[in-house]
Parts: structure tokens; sequence; C-alpha cells
């Protein structure tokens, strides 16, 4: 049995008492926006004496338009956002201010790059910012899906981040079974994405990762269930310290993967300490797919096609059935995989014409 078991009455309390909070906080940013409006509207400067000072922060996780947002000393606080500024994702760089026992985000600093992916409803939703590393895990179970794996690996070299493909759970496999796991992914590695094997409940352990993570903001990607939390779980071994003020801080519960979610990787004090760095554990996803592209960026995506443009004899050549088309001709001579080239065409039929 739990430790701590909460009962009905007294979780409703505690709800209640959350309800009251993020109520009361809504009201105070409102007044702070208010006043903002107002002395923007009178071109009025900000009075440094009366006014709390604002201050730099980091999205930690965001639930609608309630953040966590870390401060410059490691302290999460609970704000709110001002909806005429953007949506703040985990990992942004913000402006906030403290209106008692929470706080108000009035400015979204420049991102490096954004992740997003496309919702429920088919629209892009911005995921997370500022990553350094994308490291996209497949496992043998779930069976992987490659054509999910390509596209975060096509989102990746769009955005300019490093991506390397985590190969998790490979207690699971015998040798025999080990070895054709990581054959299938030869291809990639022979791109130059790194890959690493791992498990957490025995051999190889998780230090082929570890050593990639070192002073990186990195996002772990991939589909429901291939371990991308329990792999959290066993790289920080203060997470459940870390979710716990999260959960105080915010009120938001204390086991969600509903939303990205941003945690300190050990040896790291303020987010700039040697070693250390940032580890994103996101909620998987069964599927989606890239949408908006147009061929050519979707050429430079895939990193093998990149080199290849221009090289078939008709400009706007598909790759398809087009003579001397060197995308083929490469494919017929085993230098490019003929099931990257077939997810290359699944993503084509949703490009922007
Ligand atoms: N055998 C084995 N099982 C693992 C390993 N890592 C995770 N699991 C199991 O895989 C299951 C799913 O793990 P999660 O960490 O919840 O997967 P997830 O990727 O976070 O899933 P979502 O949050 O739904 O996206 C759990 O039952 C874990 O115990 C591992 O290294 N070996
Ligand atoms: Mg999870
Ligand atoms: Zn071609």
């Amino acid at each position: 049995m739990p430790r701590r078991r909460l009962s009905e009455r007294q979780r409703q309390r505690i709800q209640a008492i959350q309800e009251r909070r993020r109520r009361r906080l809504e009201s105070r940013t409102n007044a702070v926006l208010d006043k903002l409006d107002a002395d923007r509207a009178a071109e009025v400067e900000p009075d440094a004496q009366s006014e709390p000072a604002v201050q730099p922060g980091l999205v930690v996780v965001r639930h609608g338009a309630h953040l966590a947002v870390e401060d410059a000393a490691g302290n999460l606080h609970h704000c709110m956002t001002r909806s005429n500024i953007g949506h703040p994702v985990c990992g942004d760089r913000v402006v906030w201010q403290p209106t008692g026992d929470g706080g108000v985000v009035t400015a979204l600093e420049a991102r490096h790059n954004v992740l997003s992916r496309p919702d429920y409803s088919g629209r892009d939703k911005p995921l997370a910012a500022n990553l350094t590393l994308m490291a996209v895990v497949v496992a043998p179970q779930p069976p992987p899906s490659g054509f999910l794996l390509d596209q975060y690996l096509v989102a990746a070299e769009l955005m300019g981040v490093r991506a390397l493909v985590v190969a998790a759970k490979m207690d699971l496999l015998d040798d025999v079974g080990h070895a054709a796991f990581l054959d299938a992914l030869a291809p990639y590695r022979d791109l130059g994405y790194a890959i690493c094997p791992i498990s957490i409940k025995g051999a190889p352990g998780v230090a082929a990762l570890t050593e990639h993570l070192a002073g990186e903001t990195a996002i772990l990607l991939g589909q429901s269930g291939v371990g991308k939390s329990s792999l959290v779980q066993a790289l920080l071994p203060d997470q459940d310290i870390q979710v716990g003020r999260l959960s105080e801080a915010t009120g938001f519960g204390r086991h969600t993967t509903s939303a990205a979610t941003c945690y300190r990787l050990p040896g790291d004090q303020a987010g700039g300490g040697v070693g250390g760095g940032r580890l994103i554990d996101s909620p998987g996803v069964r599927s989606f797919r890239l949408t908006g592209l147009t061929q050519a960026e979707l050429e430079q995506g895939f990193r093998e096609l990149a080199p290849l443009r221009g090289h078939c004899r008709f400009r706007d050549c598909r790759h398809l059935d087009e003579p001397d088309c060197a995308v083929r001709t490469a494919v017929a001579e085993g230098s490019i995989d003929p099931r990257r080239l077939e997810h290359f065409h699944h993503l084509r039929e949703g490009l922007v014409r």
C-alpha cells in the first residue's frame, strides 16, 4: 500500500484549496495585467520602486494558461501567462513578475528553436523550445514505427538540432534479438545518428546515453510505452523530489505525462553547471504526420537526400518513376535505404504544393 494514501475527503479538500489558489492567482494576474496595460496606454514608465521586479525564468511545464516557471535560483513559481504574448512552452525563456503567491509571465524571449507536433485535431502545437538534443526512443515493445522515427529525425534536421536514437528496454531481447534490433538501426548509424542501446532493468544499463546528455537540453520522444518516463526516473535520483516540488508549486497532479516537463539532470544547480543539463519527458504519440513542408524542406530533412538535390534529370523530380532519378539510382546501388525513401514518399503526400 502506498505510504500516504489520501482519503477521498482529503483529496477534495486539497483540490478545493488548489482551486482557490488558482482563482486568487488569476485575479491577481488580471490586476497586474490591467495595470501594465493602463501604464502602457498612459506611456508611464514602470515604477521600479513599487512594482515587484520583473525577472527571467524558464518554463518547466505548461498546462493551458498555467505555467511552472523556474527562477534563476532554481525555485518554482506558479505563473499565469498573458494571452497576447504567444504560447510559452516547456523550455521557453520568459520574463515574469511575482504577484504574491505566484506570478505572471509578461514576455516570451526569442526561441532558438521550437518542436511542434500536430494535436488531435491536426493543428500544429508547440511542444518544447530551445532544445539542443532530440533523443528518439524506440524499443522492442511496442514494436517500433520507422515512419515515426523518421519524422522526428526530419524535424530535428529542419530545426538544426542534433538527434540520436535510443534503443530502450534491450533487456527484453536475447543476444540474437539484440543483434537483429541493432542491425535494423544500422542505416541510421550509417547516416551519422548515434545509436544508444540501453536498459533500466539490466544490461547494458544507461551509460551510453548519459554521456550524450551532459550539458544538453534534451527531449525524449517516441511512441507511448517505449520507456521515456521510466528512463527519466532512472536517470534522476531525485525525480520524486522534483515532481513533488512541481506539484506543490502549481497544484498539477503528481503523475502526469500529459505535457512536456523539464527536469534537471544531476550535477546541475542552476542550469549551467558542468555535467548536468536538462531532460524533458514528453507524452508519447502513436503517430503523427509532419505537414506544411515544401519538397525542398522535406529533402533537407532526409540527410541522405539533401546532397542529391539537383542531381535528378528533372528539377521537380518526385523520385517516383521519373527517368534518370539520382535518388532511385542511389537506392538501387544500396547507398540509400529503401524504407527511408518510402517514408519520404508518405510524407511527400502531405506537402504544401
Ligand atoms: N523490461 C524493461 N521494461 C521497461 C524498461 N523501461 C521501461 N520499461 C517498462 O515499459 C513500460 C512503459 O514505460 P513508460 O516509461 O511509462 O513509457 P513512456 O514512453 O513514458 O510512455 P508514455 O508516457 O505513454 O509516452 C513500463 O511498464 C515500464 O516498466 C526497460 O529498460 N526494460
Ligand atoms: Mg511517459
Ligand atoms: Zn529523383
